[in-house]
């Protein structure tokens, strides 16, 4: 690729994407980064921003160039030690990152997902029932929390014991992509304890038979992945599954306490709960941002990115960019919101939405039925995550069918 403009060309920003105060609220930030020009480099950690859907979309297709291999995170793995052993799918690259994708997604694909419909669909219906019931509660706690908390451990297959340390080890890792922030240093007073909690969930003897964790063992016995490989792969979902669905699901259910209209829709369409979540990702995206690294000198719109550098992709601002989306700001069922980036694109797309689609058509659809108005009912408040987009609390009130 040629490099036809001076890295000094460049548009510069001084701006902190982390700081609490873009994190409170990234949306002024994500306007003013598209609006410079397809790469901006921020001066604070000399990386490399993308905002515009065209070049994030671009960047995620060409893992050639954009390699996940050096981390997704700030930290440049070509230099750093990382902090816990890479994810052998999320910071691999081909060919290494293909064998363990392909076990993972045939574990989690749509055919094999059938078999869980009808348990979580029952599932999503008696935690509806007990929790609709107060009229007023927490949906980020009761709902976003306890849902993917009631149905994905048993799937993946680990013991009641601990389970308390998914969310806290999640909320650490998607910390841990940013820089060494205030909210790095709180999760590292816990991390020795909740990695090796983790990490012990992995093991063969501790998982149960038949779940998600079982079947990447019975992978590595078909010698589809090696059995060295296999804990890391389990550690994958324990990593990426709960606090992803969590605040996916959190998201949705502020949209629809924010958009009554479209609460009224759903009702009289529950067909549309699938299309509902996914533009819910499109519009809060929950996960926000990942890192690329340069694997050569890159040109994107006439800037130049040294080799080895730090690109860090908006996927939130992409899935808000009006050069994509009309009306992009607009929670709306009348939109296909397919193209997103929330999940990701090209071959990292992730592997769990199929999971993640499924806690939400289920959650979604049992509300539904039981549910004719949701509103909010209190300070709805933000938690902070240098890579999630989060609720900490959703006070809501629902009135009942
Ligand atoms: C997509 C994602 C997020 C966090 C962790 C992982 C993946 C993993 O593979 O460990």
């Amino acid at each position: 690729m040629a490099v036809s403009t001076l890295a000094q060309d460049l548009p510069t920003s001084d701006v902190d994407p982390f700081s609490h105060e873009v994190l409170e609220n990234p949306i002024a930030f994500q306007v003013a980064l598209r609006d410079v020009g397809p790469v901006v480099h921020l001066t604070r950690y000399d990386v490399y921003a993308m905002g515009r859907y065209e070049d994030v979309h671009a960047a995620l297709i060409n893992w050639q160039a954009f390699q996940s291999g050096a981390g997704v995170g700030l930290s440049n793995f070509r230099y750093e030690e990382p902090w816990r052993p890479p994810s052998l799918l999320l910071e691999a690259d081909p060919p290494r990152h293909d064998a363990p994708r392909a076990v993972l997604s045939k574990i989690l694909g749509p055919r094999a997902l059938r078999k869980l419909r009808t348990a979580w669909f029952s599932d999503a219906e008696e935690l509806v029932e007990d929790v609709v019931r107060e009229r007023q509660f927490d949906a980020a706690e009761r709902l976003a929390m306890a849902f993917p908390l009631r149905v994905f451990p048993d799937a993946v297959g680990i013991p009641r014991e601990g389970r308390e340390n998914l969310l806290p080890y999640g909320d650490h890792l998607f910390n841990a992509f940013g820089p060494p922030n205030d909210l790095v240093e709180k999760g590292n007073r816990r991390v020795a304890d909740l990695s090796a909690w983790v990490n012990a969930q992995c093991a063969r003897d501790v998982l149960a038979d038949h779940g998600f964790g079982a079947q990447i063992w019975a992978a590595a016995d078909r010698g589809d992945i090696t059995p060295e490989q296999a804990p890391l792969v389990v550690r994958s979902l324990l990593s990426a599954g709960v606090d992803t669905t969590v605040h996916g699901l959190a998201a949705v259910l502020y949209a629809f306490a924010t958009h009554p209209e479209q609460w009224q829709r759903l009702r009289e369409e529950p067909y549309l709960a699938r299309v509902a979540f996914d533009e819910a990702v499109r519009w809060e995206s929950p996960v926000q941002t990942f890192f690329r690294t340069a694997t050569t000198d890159i040109e994107v719109g006439g800037a130049a990115i040294p080799d080895g550098k730090k690109i860090l992709m908006f996927l939130g601002s992409a899935n808000r960019d009006p050069r994509k989306w009309t009306d992009p700001d607009a929670f709306d069922l009348a939109r296909d919101p397919s193209g997103h980036v929330g999940f990701g694109m090209g071959l990292h797309q992730c592997v769990g939405q199929h999971v993640a689609r499924l806690e939400a058509e289920a959650l979604l659809t049992a509300l539904a039925r039981r549910v004719k108005r949701i509103e909010i009912a209190g300070p709805a408040r933000r938690h902070h995550n240098n890579t999630l987009r989060a609720w900490e609390s959703l006070p809501v009130q629902v009135e009942l069918t």
